[in-house]
């Protein structure tokens, strides 16, 4: 076994034509991503990380050319170079354009193909030449090479993929550290390649597509049918006089970011933490019993369930696993009926997949940070602070042909809720955690914001002929601040029945002029939303497949499921197998939350089925 015994130094040395390929990949790639791709670091981990990168995959690519002998070994190494570049170079010309990366549903996609077609030449330049630095000195490398080319030992083979192993490992880590949940959560391309790597990332993204792609395979027309009946036997008749209330009226939609119930009617000192969105109420038809039903993909799941009455999923992101499917969506169903439909949100397009994802819902625009003027000034935390959010939003919005569908989506009530002193409004609360004290200022700040927004819509003449939808996006203050939270509502625990009643979001349906508004205390969630603004809207959607029902249907039964499948009716809340009254909070027999367990279930169940399957692709004659 003397060949295992080989030193470090003559290994690099036996097979210093990869090795040199190697570096200059790594490096090539590093240079790639500072001067092509213009990717910052906003601290010297996230720097160190993106310096790191390529180098696993750099030696696992090069690795296999370990596989071949001779001269075909170098062969093997100036094409897999070449191959590297390639797909570097295709990224490239694409963020020109996208100012994203590659997705492997992209590449196939005609639609994105043909928007690039025309410009692919003018988003080339000669100095894209020096990508070729690489391949060319190892080209000359390779022809004036003289020695031998040494035989690969096995033990090399396995050292070397080991290697690449490790560095990834090492990686990985550092990036989970960096990032937590990446690879599950935070689903922003950019932020993978920062982390993870070009390479690395593209194999990731093809694991996650092939998994999606094998499911669909499987459907077939007859599952839809099945669905259908399914929601068909659930729907109910919209209430008479709400049907059309809103009919040709402009559409403002506004997600909030991390509000919760708690906070509506609640006081700091004697401040109340929502002094707008208070007032609003009695406006308003006030949903007191309104869930959000995110997982994972937070306010990509929520924006999901909104336009589809779809569940999104138990883990991962929707809007990323499933933006080549079909939908049917709100946006795709009001554009038929001539309306014009956007997004306004001063974050990276390519977040949460955003980009395609608005595309295969049918939206016409999304105002993303490009349509914003963003400086360190107006920013904080995430990014362009509401207020100014909303300020930019106004001309957007007047450029819109009319009647429009738009959704607002705010940014600065965000974790770690940071605010500049100037927007802080109220006294940090004084409990055990740093986040929930600073949460209630940043809530201030974002009802502050809406206050302005209106004020503007006011003056622009752009309220009276609008219909709002306000919502919380999911929750902003997670169990892991129970102890806080506690102190907070002046309770001796947070047990699992007040967890789920925490995931409570606040709900408006705000019509300007209009006089019956009420607070209602029907059990709902954001899965609702879509068949409300339907029948708002006059549209009669009984074929829909939706797992929502109207919030004003006098029909509905009050019941909204988790989607971790805990569910709330009038009486009960089931969660973590424990059936509790909901009243009290005290725990009760199974027995009573039995009957609603099934239809949870089976919710649950149809919805990830559609999705899955992809079942929209399937026509249905209505
Ligand atoms: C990002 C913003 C926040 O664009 O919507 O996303 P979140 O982390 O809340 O899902
Ligand atoms: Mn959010």
């Amino acid at each position: 076994m003397a060949s295992a015994k080989l030193k470090l130094k003559e290994l690099l040395v036996r097979n210093k034509f990869m090795w040199t390929a190697v570096f200059l990949l790594w490096i090539k790639t590093y240079v790639i991503y500072k001067v092509g791709f213009r990717i910052s670091s906003e601290k010297l981990l996230q720097e160190f990380l993106l310096f790191i990168n390529p180098l696993s995959s750099a030696v696992f690519l090069l690795g296999f050319c370990l596989f071949f002998r001779g001269k075909l070994k170098y062969i093997m190494v100036i094409l897999v170079s070449l191959f590297a570049t390639i797909v570097l170079y295709g990224n490239l010309v694409y963020y020109r354009f996208f100012s994203d990366f590659l997705t492997w549903p992209v590449l196939f996609q005609t639609g994105n193909a043909k928007d690039l077609q025309g410009s692919v030449f003018e988003l080339m330049s000669p100095l894209d030449l020096f990508l070729l630095v690489d391949v060319m000195i190892l080209l000359i490398l390779f022809l004036k090479s003289k020695r031998p080319v040494a035989e690969t030992i096995k033990y090399e083979k396995i050292g070397l993929f080991a290697t690449a192993l490790l560095l990834f490992i090492v990686n990985l880590t550092i990036a989970q550290i960096e990032r937590p949940q990446l690879l599950t959560r935070a689903f922003d391309r950019e932020m993978l390649v920062k982390n993870i790597g070009t390479f690395n990332y593209h194999i990731y993204d093809a694991f996650i597509q092939s998994k999606a792609k094998t499911q669909r395979v499987f459907a077939s027309s007859s599952d839809i049918l099945e669905v259908r009946n399914y929601t068909m036997s659930n729907y109910k008749k919209p209430d008479a006089t709400m049907f059309g209330i809103a009919q040709d009226k402009n559409i403002i939609l506004i997600s909030m970011e991390s509000i919760q119930s708690f906070v509506i009617n609640k006081e700091v000192d004697g401040e109340e933490i929502t002094p707008f969105l208070n007032n609003l109420i009695k406006d308003s038809y006030y949903f007191e019993n309104f869930y959000h039903q995110t997982s994972q993909g937070k306010t990509s799941d929520s924006e999901f369930l909104v336009d589809n009455s779809l569940f999104g999923k138990d883990s991962g992101a929707v809007f990323f696993t499933h933006s080549g499917n079909e939908y049917n969506a709100l946006p795709e169903i009001l554009k038929s009926k001539d309306y014009y439909t956007s997004v306004m949100h001063a974050n990276n397009k390519s977040f949460w997949n955003r980009d395609l994802m608005y595309e295969a819902l049918g939206y016409d625009h999304f105002f993303d940070i490009a349509s914003y003027e963003v400086t360190d000034e107006n920013s904080i935390g995430w990014g362009l602070k509401d207020a100014d959010f909303f300020e930019q939003s106004i001309a957007h919005l007047k450029s819109q042909p009319t009647p429009f569908y738009t959704k607002f989506i705010t940014l600065t009530n965000h974790f770690p809720f940071e605010l500049s002193e100037e927007d802080q409004f109220i006294d940090e609360l004084d409990t055990n955690s740093r986040t929930l004290n600073q949460y209630v200022t940043t809530v201030r700040y974002m009802d502050y914001a809406l206050e302005v927004f209106f004020d503007r819509l006011k003056a622009e003449g752009l309220y009276e002929n609008a219909v709002f939808i306000l919502y919380g996006d999911h929750y902003g203050i997670s169990d892991y601040h129970n102890k806080a939270m506690s102190m907070f509502l002046e309770k001796e625990e947070i047990t699992p029945f007040d967890s789920v009643q925490l995931q409570r979001v606040p709900m408006y349906i705000h019509i300007p002029g209009h006089v019956n508004n009420k607070t209602l205390q029907t059990v709902s969630g954001q899965i609702d939303v879509k068949p409300t603004i339907l029948h708002m809207l006059g549209i009669e959607d009984r074929n829909e497949i939706q797992f929502g029902t109207d919030l004003f249907s006098p029909y509905r039964k009050s019941f909204v499921v988790l989607r971790d499948g805990s569910f709330v009716t009038d009486t009960h809340v089931y969660t973590k197998d424990t059936c509790y009254l909901k009243n009290t909070g005290e725990e009760v027999e199974m027995t009573y939350c039995e009957p609603y367990r099934q239809k949870a279930k089976l919710d649950l169940h149809y919805s990830d089925k559609m999705i899955y399957g992809d079942l929209l692709r399937f026509d249905l004659d209505n």
